[in-house]
């Protein structure tokens, strides 16, 4: 990356120290970095043991087929027990562990660890029932329902991995998921809430089910178990369909659970938005339970009575891993939010509920900062202590409002970068150690080798930009790509054969004091006239200012300059259409913020912009729009009809 365009993100100068009580009392401290340097595999060693496990290991880490890792080799454990059993054996099952919120006003269940167990062990039972063994794959297909947690950890506890595949994708992104890992059984539910109106589910599922038939008119899969949810009507196969409330809530509750290899596969997880094929991302048991359970108590620095929060939706990698995994096997306290955000209702749970950490998206954020302050500035969020963002970088702005507004100051921000791939959270400042920094994810958590190098593999120097990569292994990282062991080496290990790095696919810089400022996937890096400009920093320049709430940029091809710059920006709501001048206003402040090479061709002020369910921008469509193009493919974003906005402010030359 070109030096001139790396020094404006970090405009914002303040560094925010943690809390005295936080950091005399957190749970990892600066010393942890250095035990985890001296010896790594001995640091993971302890963070496994926080977990019950049937039998130890003999081996913390087999690396000697890279890049096939074995972690905790020999040992045996069950994801489920860890993440309900224990907890009850312990003396824990009156704790809450979910304080579910429906979407519908008023419609609320807290589940405890007890009841907790006790549906998990009935489901197993109700799956083993359908004929579902070891090993099978199991789709999941579900809203934001109790129920799908409880599907999750069945099919753990019978070590039949599950692909959770997002609620709101097509029947047919489902059906070739279900193909791909030859699914036996789908989980599924009539249908779910969706701003205010029941809105179907079974019906895609019954489309997929068949697009999934093979010449002789069968389906692999041969059963699909239906949770009533809403209560609307569905179209019945007596063969094929089994109602939850009568195949579960008829099971026993008492489940013998077996221990599994450390290396059981738990999931496949396909990540969404690139296009071709899903890339359908396989961990294991032992490693991602100890690298979600650790980081999940680390990074959030979690207390036997914090209520935690995590907005994620459960058919995302951060609801897996920081909704599921992490937090039931720490036993933690949590909400669960059936709906999506709609003005004030996520500062209402708050209250109510007292949440004490908070885990949301960039993306979230910039939608409350457009609405205003004086909306979560009504609720009483004094019971917050931290908070925490993941899946876009956040910039410096938005670090800023979500630290003051929402955190009343007083929280530490805690910006965690990963990856569906890397199942942990891996950069990321330490709430008790670090003086954040606004727009940074600070650096590698200890026992995390990460690190951003020049094409040829060398570590670049404090103050310049390359590619981020992970330089050892680390105990929840994906195994495989599911079925295609060549893909999985061609895409994230053959970048650098010579060092071994795992290559993460994502720009990143080391600013002056060797902290880490992640730049946006390498693919959205421009060159505009030879100068190499990343989108997140002409974003984060353009969200600076007042009047915009949030940004996307993209480079599109230009006969002169190779790519142009095109934004599109969202205004905030107190800046009205923006005046006249303000494409012009714009364009002069990115000139003033980064220098006139990054100065937008184009401006488009536009009501809405393209997002995957994940809430990350999907740049690829915003392209199309710039580049005069056919739009492509709209099945995973969260709302397709967004583009047609998009396109109408085009056409009327806005
Ligand atoms: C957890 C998750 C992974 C990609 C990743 C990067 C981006 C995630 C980030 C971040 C900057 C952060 N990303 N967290 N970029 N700062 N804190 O999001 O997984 O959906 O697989 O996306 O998201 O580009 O490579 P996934």
């Amino acid at each position: 990356m070109s030096e001139q365009t790396l020094s404006n993100l970090s405009r914002e100068e303040r560094r925010f120290e943690p809390p005295a009580d936080l950091a005399a009392d957190a749970n990892v401290k600066e010393e942890a970095y250095a035990r985890a340097d001296s010896d790594r595999e001995a640091f993971w060693a302890d963070a496994a043991d926080r977990l019950d496990w049937g039998q130890k290991w003999d081996q913390v880490l087999d690396w000697s087929n890279p890049p096939f890792a074995k972690w905790f080799v020999g040992g045996t454990i069950n994801a489920a027990v860890n993440c309900v059993d224990r907890h009850v054996d312990a003396g824990n099952g009156d704790k809450v562990a979910i304080h579910w919120v429906g979407e519908p006003d008023d419609d609320t269940r807290d589940i405890t660890y007890a009841q907790l167990k006790d549906e998990v062990s009935k489901a197993a039972n109700a799956l083993t029932d359908l004929g579902v063994k070891k090993g099978d794959r199991v789709a999941i297909y579900m809203p934001m329902i109790p129920e799908v947690v409880v599907a999750m950890l069945a099919c753990a506890r019978l070590g039949a991995p599950h692909t959770v595949v997002f609620g709101g994708f097509s029947a047919d992104a489902l059906a070739s998921r279900i193909t791909d890992c030859d699914a036996k059984v789908v989980i599924t539910s009539d249908g779910g809430y969706r701003r205010g109106a029941a809105s179907a589910l079974k019906p895609a599922v019954d489309e997929a089910v068949e697009k999934t038939a093979g010449p002789d008119g069968q389906s692999q899969v041969r059963h699909v178990l239906v949770v009533r949810r809403t209560g609307q009507d569905v179209d019945w196969d007596d063969d094929r369909d089994v109602w939850w409330h009568e195949a579960v809530d008829n099971a026993s509750a008492d489940h013998e659970a077996e221990m599994h290899d450390s290396e059981h596969p738990l999931f496949v997880m396909y990540t969404s938005g690139s296009t071709g094929k899903p890339k359908g991302i396989l961990h294991t048991t032992g490693g991602y339970l100890t690298g979600t359970s650790f980081t999940h108590w680390e990074v959030f620095d979690l207390k036997d009575d914090d209520v935690y929060w995590c907005t994620a939706d459960v058919g995302w990698i951060t609801g897996h891993s920081y909704m599921v995994y992490g937090p039931l096997a720490n036993g933690a306290t949590q909400v669960m939010y059936e709906g999506t955000p709609e003005k004030g209702r996520w500062w209402q749970i708050v209250q109510d509920y007292q949440v004490s950490i908070f885990y949301t998206a960039p993306t979230a954020i910039r939608t409350f900062m457009k609405q205003g302050r004086e909306i979560p500035d009504g609720y009483d969020m004094s019971s917050l202590r931290l908070l925490g963002s993941v899946g876009e970088p956040i910039n410096p702005e938005a670090y800023v409002w979500y630290r003051e507004v929402i955190g009343g100051d007083r929280c530490p921000v805690v910006d965690t970068w990963w990856q569906t791939e890397t199942g942990q959270i891996m950069i990321s400042p330490l709430p008790g150690v670090t003086a954040g920094k606004p727009g940074s994810a600070m650096k590698g958590l200890p026992g995390v080798g990460a690190d951003v190098v020049d094409d040829d593999g060398q570590s670049v120097p404090d103050g310049s930009g390359g590619y981020l990569v992970l330089t050892q292994p680390w105990p929840a990282m994906l195994r495989t790509l599911w079925g295609d062991d060549q893909r999985f080496k061609d895409t994230y290990w053959s970048r650098y054969p010579k060092q071994g790095f795992y290559f993460a696919g994502d720009g990143a810089k080391k600013d002056e004091d060797g902290d880490l400022w992640m730049l946006g996937r390498v693919d959205d890096v421009m060159n505009v006239s030879g100068h190499r400009l990343s989108t997140t920093e002409i974003e984060s320049a353009l969200v600076s200012h007042p009047k915009v709430a949030e940004a996307a940029v993209v480079g599109a091809a230009d006969e002169t300059t190779g790519q142009a710059v095109c934004a599109f920006v969202i205004l905030r709501e107190s800046a009205g259409d923006g005046g006249p001048d303000i494409v012009e206003e714009l364009r002069k402040h990115v000139q003033k913020e980064i220098g006139a090479i990054a100065k937008p061709r184009q401006i488009m002020v536009v009501p809405e912009l393209p997002k995957t369910r994940s809430g990350k921008i999907m740049r690829r469509l915003l392209k199309d729009v710039a580049e005069h193009r056919e739009v492509g493919d709209v099945t995973t974003l969260a709302d397709s009809t967004v583009m047609d906005l998009i396109k109408d402010k085009e056409g009327s030359g806005a």
